[in-house]
């Protein structure tokens, strides 16, 4: 019976379509930052779609949600999921496409009315885009036990907002406890956010793993002066200073080649007026490689680049860690098992690491976990111009679904 199980393409769009209106930007995309009003109204649109599934619903004190279908026996559940917060200029699909498909899959379930041997639950987790708080996903980090929640509560947002304050001001700090929640399997179906499977035309990612990723955020401090009358040996320009780190960090990234990418994609400098020489830089760069020792090389290389220009410069300057994750590898039963179902199901596949961070980098510290991919439009993703065809979503949401079965009924 459940090999003839397929999810309803029609309802999963109408998921995605609602879900994109809260945050909506004029004219396409979605802004909905972590805690913001647009994500409240997404969450409490989200567990409304909980409640009329019957779901048993848990909001932890981070504000994690976690939706459960109940199975025959009461052991831990297996669960899919992602998150609902997108950055500024997010699409439709990233994340939300991992939660909406989690709510397809346990609608199918319930219209089927199976009962699989274990829970089958879907959870959305707070804050992975990081876009807002830093360090990105520090919900599932809650979740999992990688981070304190008094340290998580504490984290401040750019406008010195705390994580606390606004899980309070919309309504989810849950009482649900963190840290001691069991899960049995995790599958987090994503958009790829790259241009693979767009380009060879392939249907399902297999995701094997995660690259590492680091975060750093370096403040440079100079001295502020006249644009009209100081010689420019006389300067200490922290506007001059960034930039050199800014060009610095592509030039690693081509010198090293293969997985390196490096962007930079926050900066503020002050007092940002046309005839004076900036004092004040805050700005991040995003460092990522597949292998976690060529990854630290450019840190290296960065940070002592940005020592030296600094000094040369004479203005002062100092860097702050706001992510670190080692490349992480999921778990080869999970993994197969998907590339088993993609070829079951007709559809071609390719084995993959992911470019993205997820929360599923997370999960794996504490059960099996693995990913599934589905291609988007010329891999643009963090754009508002995000796009994959309603197929393919189809199909990523039936490899979740009979992963998911398999799981749930071994
Ligand atoms: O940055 C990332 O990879 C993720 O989207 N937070
Ligand atoms: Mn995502
Ligand atoms: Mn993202
Ligand atoms: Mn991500």
């Amino acid at each position: 019976m459940t090999q003839s199980l397929r999810v309803n393409k029609q309802r999963l769009m109408g998921f995605l379509n609602t879900l994109g209106t809260f945050g909506a930007l004029e004219g396409g995309g979605v802004c909905r930052l972590a805690l913001s009003a647009a994500d409240k109204q997404a969450r409490d649109w989200v567990v409304s779609q909980m409640q009329a599934l019957g779901l048993t619903i848990r909001i932890d004190q981070i504000g994690n949600v976690i939706g459960i279908y109940k199975g025959q026996e009461d052991v831990p559940p297996v669960m899919m999921g992602s998150h609902i917060d997108t950055v500024a200029t997010g699409g439709l699909y990233d994340g939300c496409f991992g939660v909406m498909a989690g709510l397809e899959v346990i609608s199918t379930l319930k219209d089927s009315g199976i009962t699989p041997k274990r829970p089958v639950a879907v959870a959305f987790f707070t804050d992975e885009e990081g876009a807002r708080f830093a360090p990105d996903m520090f919900g599932s980090l809650v979740f999992q036990g990688g981070l304190s929640l008094e340290e998580a509560l504490a984290i401040k947002d750019v406008d010195g907002f705390t994580v606390g304050e606004e899980l309070d001001k919309i309504g989810y700090k849950g009482n649900a406890p963190v840290g001691c929640f069991e899960v049995d399997t995790f599958l987090e179906a994503h958009i790829e956010q790259g241009p693979v499977l767009d380009k060879e035309g392939i249907k399902i990612g297999v995701v094997e793993s995660v690259q590492g990723i680091s975060w750093t955020e370096f403040t440079i401090e100079g001295v502020s002066n006249h644009a009209g009358t100081t010689p420019m040996s006389m300067r200490h320009d922290a506007g001059l200073v960034a930039a050199k780190i800014n060009v610095f960090a592509r030039e690693v990234a081509h010198k090293i080649g293969g997985s390196q990418v490096a962007t930079v994609g926050y900066i503020s400098c002050k007092p940002n007026l046309i005839n004076v020489v900036p004092n004040h830089v805050v700005m991040t760069v995003d460092l990522r490689n597949t292998d976690n020792d060529v990854l630290k090389q450019a840190e290296t290389l960065l940070f002592d680049y940005a020592e030296n220009t600094a000094k040369e410069e004479g203005v002062k300057i100092s860097r702050r860690k706001l992510a670190r994750f080692d490349p992480v590898y999921f778990h080869k039963e999970i993994v197969d098992l998907v590339e088993q179902e993609a070829e079951a199901a007709g559809l071609n596949s390719k084995r993959m690491p992911s470019g993205a961070g997820h929360d599923a980098q997370i999960l794996k510290e504490m059960c099996p976990t693995a990913m599934i991919f589905v291609p988007c439009k010329d891999g643009l993703s963090h754009n508002v111009k995000e796009f994959t065809e309603p197929d393919d979503l189809e199909a990523g949401a039936n490899i979740l679904l009979s992963v998911i079965l398999k799981r749930a009924n071994r």
